[in-house]
This record gives structure tokens, C-alpha cells and sequence, in this order.
């Protein structure tokens, strides 16, 4: 059955791999299934075609069939489900890998996302430079507390699994920044993930969009 999933036709992260359906197109890639994509515009996301299959208007969906998806957290593990590779088979080993992908998405983005947001919404507030420090020192926490548990092991639970999948693009958000760079073996783990054949594969398919929207800007 044919799968199409969503993205951005305009993607304001500019290609950088920073929406969510870069998340559905690793995870479709490391398991070897191949994928359609519809670009929408802002405009198209709020029209009713679009809002049958995602409630709140937004990127990315999936369809296969008779099955529409949204939300990539319940997409990536719909997909890791069907699809031999994201999984572990033994049954404890796969409800940890299941564990570390809630980890992922309920523990350590969430002081992330809040720091994003002060950073883009709340620089000018009067208040913004007394904040931001409780505001990373909470993403900081989050950090030290996955960096201890990693060490050095090369992925969260043995073999890589959607746990990492989704751990990594978490972090991913913060690349580039001083905080991830405070600790070396997350730095490493996050370039191991985009190492993956299937990373490269799924980041350069999304950044071809963005290239193809500025040529014809
Ligand atoms: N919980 C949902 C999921 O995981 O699927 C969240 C989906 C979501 O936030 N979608 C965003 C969206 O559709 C795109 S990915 N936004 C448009 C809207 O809500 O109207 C989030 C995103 C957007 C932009 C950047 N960026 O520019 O760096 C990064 C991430």
C-alpha cells in the first residue's frame, strides 16, 4: 500500500530538518519503505481537506489505505510496529526501546521546546534575560541526567532503535548550541544518528524541497 505523508512546501526552519516530518522520513528510511510527500502551504494546512486528516492543521500526516495518521510520535511508532528494524524483537528489549521514545518526546523535549520559545517570543520582554537561566538550567538537567545514563554506550539500549530515533531529533533541535556541546557524548550520539545512511537519505530529501522553493522564489 502506497504511504504519503506531509511537510512544509516552505519549510521556516529553511531546510535544516527541524520539522517534524524529517522524524517520519528517517524512521520510513531506516526500515526501507518508500514514501510520497505533499507539500502544503499555510494556507492549504487550515483548509478542510487537510483538517479531516489533522485536527489542528498541521505537518506531518501519513496515509496508507484506508489509514490516516497524525502526531509523528504515534506515526514513527505505527511505522517502527508494521516494519522489521526500529524494534527490538525480544518483548522486554521492545518496551524499553518504546520507554525511551516516550522519554524522548515527554521528558526531554518538552524544556527544550520552552526554551525555543523564550528565545524566539520572549526576547523583548523586560523579564527575558532574568528567565533564560532557569529556563536552560531546566534543559541542562534533562541533559546531564540522559548523558550519565548514555555514557558510552553508542545507543540508549543496545542496538539502535525508534528510542534513538526520536531521542536524537530531539536533540537535534539544540545543535549548534552551547548546551549540547557541555556534553561531549550526547554531541557524538547526535552524530552518529545523523551518520545513519537513513538519516542522510530522509535530511537530504527534505532539504530538496527547501532548494527547489528557492529557485523558484
Ligand atoms: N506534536 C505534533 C507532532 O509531533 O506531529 C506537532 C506537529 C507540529 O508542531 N507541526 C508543525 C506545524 O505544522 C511543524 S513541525 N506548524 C504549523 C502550524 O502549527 O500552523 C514544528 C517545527 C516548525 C518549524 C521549525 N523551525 O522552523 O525550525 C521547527 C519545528
Amino acid at each position: 500500500m502506497p504511504i504519503t505523508i506531509t511537510a512544509f512546501e516552505r519549510s521556516p526552519d529553511r531546510g535544516r530538518g527541524l520539522a517534524r516530518d524529517m522524524r517520519v522520513r528517517w524512521a520510513l528510511e531506516e526500515v526501507g519503505q518508500p514514501y510520497d510527500v505533499r507539500l502544503l502551504s499555510f494556507k492549504a494546512m487550515r483548509e478542510p481537506a487537510h483538517l479531516t486528516l489533522h485536527p489542528f492543521g498541521q505537518i506531518p500526516t501519513y496515509e496508507e489505505g484506508d489509514l490516516a495518521l497524525f502526531e509523528s510520535g504515534a506515526i514513527v511508532f505505527h511505522i517502527a510496529e508494521r516494519h522489521e528494524g526500529l524494534l527490538p524483537v525480544d518483548a522486554n528489549a521492545r518496551a524499553r526501546a518504546i520507554t525511551w521514545m516516550f522519554a524522548a518526546l515527554s521528558t526531554v523535549e518538552p524544556p527544550i521546546i520552552e526554551r525555543e520559545v523564550a528565545k524566539l517570543l520572549e526576547r523583548d520582554e523586560t523579564w527575558y534575560e532574568q528567565r533564560l537561566p532557569a529556563v536552560e538550567e531546566r534543559v541542562r538537567k534533562r541533559l546531564r541526567e540522559l548523558s550519565d545514563r548514555l555514557g558510552e554506550a553508542a545507543w540508549l539500549d543496545g542496538n539502535f532503535s525508534v528510542g534513538d530515533l526520536q531521542m536524537i531529533s530531539v536533540l537535534l533541535r539544540l545543535k549548534g548550541s552551547a548546551l549540547l556541546d557541555e556534553f561531549p557524548n550526547l554531541s557524538a550520539y547526535v552524530a552518529r544518528g545523523e551518520a545513519r545512511p537513513a538519516y542522510k537519505r530522509a535530511f537530504a530529501a527534505q532539504r530538496a524541497v527547501f532548494e527547489a522553493a528557492s529557485a523558484s522564489a
